[in-house]
This record gives C-alpha cells, structure tokens and sequence, in this order.
C-alpha cells in the first residue's frame, strides 16, 4: 500500500539546495501520516549531502522511529533502503511520524518510498494439517486466530472421534471440512516454478443422498488446477495437481465444494506444495 508523505516544509522549501531551519520550517522536518493496520513498513532514506557549519562536521542525520527500532542514520548521499517490523495492536487510524534528532549544526535527511506492507503474508503455506486451533475430539466451523492461517467459510477443522464420522486424520490429529458448497482459502508467497499442489481426501461417511461425495474444486488466483477432485471413499485418499506458477509474489489457493445439492462433505488433510 504506498502512501504518499507530505511534508510540512517542502511547500516553503522546493529548492532544498539552500534549505536552512527557519521559525516556520524548523530543523526537525516532521513528516506523519495515518496508518491504518499495519505490520510493517518499508522506506528509503539518504543523509543530504550539503551539512553546516562545514564538511569537517560529521555528516549525519537521523530520523527516530519511535519504538520502531533504533535510530535510523543514512549511511551516505545515496539512497538505502531501510525495512522496520512493527505491529498494531488496535484496529482504526495510527499515525507514523518520521523526526530529526541532532539540533547541532545543519543536517538533514532525505526520505522517499515509503510503504508498508503485511507480514501476514507467509511465505510458505501455514497450518497444512489443520491441527490448528486444537478442537481435541470436537470441531469448528471458520476458526480464526493464531497459526490458523487458513480463511474457512461453510467449513472447519475436526477432530478425530467428532461427531463428523471422520477416518483417522493420516497427518496428526486433526482435519479440514468443507460442507455442501464452502471454501477454505490461504494466501502466501510463491515464487515463480512448477509445483505439485498434494493432499489427502476423504468423504464423509454421513451424506445425502447416502453415499454421494462432495467434489472440490481446487484454484490458484482464482484459476482451477487440475480435475474436480472427488473423495473415492471415507477412507483418505493421497491426491497430487502439479500447477505453474509465472510471477512471484503473492498467490490463493481455495478449495471450494462445488455440489449445493443435499448435504455432503469432503476432509482434506495434509496438504503440502512441493518440486
Ligand atoms: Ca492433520
């Protein structure tokens, strides 16, 4: 999400060449903006290379993150890029202020790019065997929280002995669900190749009509990757999709039922992405 700084002396100041404090654009050139949920930020900064009283001064300048790290001092004219983790706590607007720290002599600090960007974003898939939240021999439709990782909707984790009949989950001890037409969704980081998406499937023992499967649709950006896959049986079947990928970045895989008809479900477990 870029954001775009304004600064307060820029507008008296375009010329930065002869740039000295003033009462109305002081020394410390503040700079903040409003942030809205954000894990962190990345930006460029870059010391000027113009100081007084004279060169022989150290030719430094910093702006303070506040409890955002350490002071950041540009190590030279040309620009760095500088990346700081944070996190927020609250959700609505936040404000992130860049300023100067050094009142001695005439310093100043360029700062350009600014952006700040999720590092919620994984970059390989979480909680590949559902074994999180922990539901002991119970179940839950869309949990969120920690390591969850996956967005469920119409669908779950259960585990082994919950009312849903399932086999034994083949990777630990606990299971995904997708009921009727639900999805489980997971966004991460992907570099460009080609992989094999694997997992393992099961029907649910309980359907209507008796005995049906739940079909799952499997997509990547929204683009299906290989056949609808159909649990053969209650008992969990391996199952393997190989899929390109062609930019890096962030890329969604879903699984999403694909028969609203009746009630039937389909377990997923063990998924991996792999060569
Ligand atoms: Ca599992």
């Amino acid at each position: 999400m870029p954001i775009e700084l304004t600064s307060i002396c820029a507008r008296e100041f375009p010329s930065v060449s002869n740039h000295s404090p003033t009462a109305s654009c002081p020394l410390f050139e503040i700079f903040s903006l409003p942030i809205v949920g954000a894990p962190s930020s990345r930006f460029t900064t870059v010391r000027r290379s113009w100081t007084a009283p004279s060169t022989r001064f150290p030719r430094t300048a910093a702006a303070e993150q506040d409890k955002l790290g350490g002071l950041i001092t540009p190590p030279g004219t040309g620009f760095t890029p500088v990346s700081i983790p944070f996190s927020i706590a609250a959700a609505g607007a936040h404000a992130l202020q860049f300023a100067g720290t050094d009142a001695t002599g005439d310093k100043s600090t360029f700062i350009d790019n600014v952006a700040i960007g999720s590092a919620a974003i994984p970059n390989t898939l979480a909680n590949t065997s559902f074994e999180a939240p922990v539901v002991g021999n119970g179940f839950a439709y869309g949990p969120t929280g920690a390591n969850v990782g996956w967005t469920f909707a119409s669908a779950g984790v259960q585990g082994n002995g919950s009312a849903w009949g399932a086999a034994v989950a083949p990777n630990g001890s606990q299971t995904a669900f997708i009921q009727q037409t639900g999805t489980i969704s997971q966004t991460f980081n992907l570099d460009p190749g080609n992989y094999t998406l694997a997992l393992q499937v099961a029907r649910r023992n309980y359907s209507v009509p008796a005995g049906s499967a739940q079909p799952i649709r499997v997509t990547i950006d929204g683009t299906q990757i290989g056949s609808l896959v159909t649990p053969p049986s209650t008992a969990f079947t391996p199952i393997a999709i190989p899929f390109s990928i062609a930019t890096s970045g962030m890329h969604t895989l879903v699984f999403t039922g694909t028969d609203a008809s009746g009630d039937k479900s389909t377990f997923i477990d063990a998924v991996t992405i792999g060569p």
